[in-house]
């Protein structure tokens, strides 16, 4: 193995226990790797909290200053998994100190912050990507693959939803997720994002959108933990605290090529529980996911013989799916055929490409460009569910 990455993580909940993971994890599954990971540390604001964790997720050190863990000249990436209205700043200042950036979605609470961002890691010349960890799911890289080859031929319409169902208790107390000054948006930002840089690499760029949004529950019992992720426990005898983002989200978009789209995004689905799925319907047939069932991918082909015709399952697991064989047909890269695989392995997929980039002195998509745009759809849709009106997604 070649020259090291020197990473430092920010941030330990969640989508730190996933990053995480798959800094542990890249190595172990992608031997072709140009450059090795090295853990160097992990940033979180609470020192006992960060430390507890630091071991098993894996980081050398633990630490509490972001700005101190900048001046270190035994970091080279960072990688930014705090919440929303923490990135653009903590970008700009990874950026200035010479740091490469990852960072997860979305890249800011307003199109402006992200634009600065941007701005940023390209004044500093370094390299940049945001997780959105889906493209990397094999299923989907491979319906990238298919679309890309014309086997959908011309797109017509693109249907995705992204639904949960874990905010329809009003016990859920007041967690950065849905407070406004800190994620930006609701099931806006949080899901239909993911939902949207699908649409743009599978489908292609939008051009205008419509929207509504709606908060079902308005009212929520403050945190006993205010550096609580998901799941955190409201304080004993809490005040209530005023919810000002969307519960849930419905968007018609118009695809610059012609194509019409639907996006649903919503943590009240009873029963959805990391339900991001989408259907594409195209001239010569349609393709389906839906992350609950990762692994596969469902195709309708026109061409098939009328007695065959039907949705068909086929299942990316094969050593020829992305991501699932080795270079030069040296076998599966994970495990056989058909011994699937899950969540945490998307991450390791996207690190990969991450490091890969790094290595060639590149920003991999979705990169700081991508997420811009994102950024752009996000914020047409607010000023749409404002306007109650048709929106162009700004530049
Ligand atoms: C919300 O519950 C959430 O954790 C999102 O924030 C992630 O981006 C998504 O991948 C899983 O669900």
């Amino acid at each position: 193995m070649a020259k090291q990455l020197r990473v430092a993580l920010v941030g330990y909940n969640f989508m730190g226990r996933a990053h995480s993971n798959a800094w542990r994890q890249v190595k172990f599954y992608f031997p072709e790797l140009k450059l090795e990971p090295v853990m160097v540390a992990i940033c979180g604001r609470n020192k006992a909290k960060v430390e507890a964790v630091r071991e098993r997720f894996g980081w050398a050190e633990a630490v509490t200053s972001y700005d101190e863990l900048l001046k270190r000249d035994d970091i080279d990436l960072v990688d930014i998994t705090s919440p929303n209205n923490q990135h653009a700043e903590m970008i700009a200042k990874a950026a200035a100190a010479g740091k490469h950036v990852f960072c997860e979605k979305p890249l800011a609470t307003c199109l402006a912050d992200a634009k600065a961002a941007l701005a940023a890691v390209k004044k500093a010349g370094v390299c940049h990507m945001i997780c959105h960890n889906y493209r990397r799911a094999p299923a989907i890289a491979l319906a990238k693959e298919m679309i890309a080859a014309g086997e959908l031929g011309e797109i017509y319409h693109w249907r995705g939803f992204y639904l949960q169902d874990w905010l329809m208790s009003p016990d859920v107390p007041m967690m950065w997720r849905v407070q406004k000054k800190i994620a930006g948006s609701g099931s806006l930002g949080d899901l239909m994002a993911h939902s949207i840089d699908l649409a743009h690499w599978l489908v292609g760029d939008i051009d205008s959108v419509a929207c509504t949004m709606k908060t079902f529950i308005k009212k929520r019992p403050m945190l006993a933990d205010v550096d609580a992720g998901l799941g955190g426990k409201a304080a004993e005898g809490a005040k209530m605290g005023t919810v000002d983002v969307d519960d849930g989200v419905i968007t018609l978009a118009r695809f610059k090529n012609g194509a019409l789209g639907t996006f649903e995004a919503t943590r009240f689905a009873a029963g959805r529980k990391n339900y991001n799925a989408f259907e594409i319907n195209g001239s010569k047939g349609t393709l389906v996911f839906n992350l609950e069932r990762m692994n596969e991918l469902e195709y309708y082909n026109c061409s098939d013989p009328d007695k065959a015709l039907g949705f068909r399952t086929i299942q990316a697991t094969a050593d020829c799916h992305p991501f699932m064989g080795l270079p030069g047909g040296g076998g599966p890269r994970y495990w056989p055929v058909a011994h699937i695989i899950g969540y945490e392995h998307t991450f390791i997929n996207t690190v990969f490409d991450l490091i890969e980039g790094v290595a060639k002195k590149q920003s991999p998509a979705p990169n700081f460009e991508d997420a811009v745009k994102t950024q752009a759809v996000l914020e047409a849709c607010e000023t749409a569910h404002k306007q109650d009106a048709w929106v162009k997604v700004p530049k």
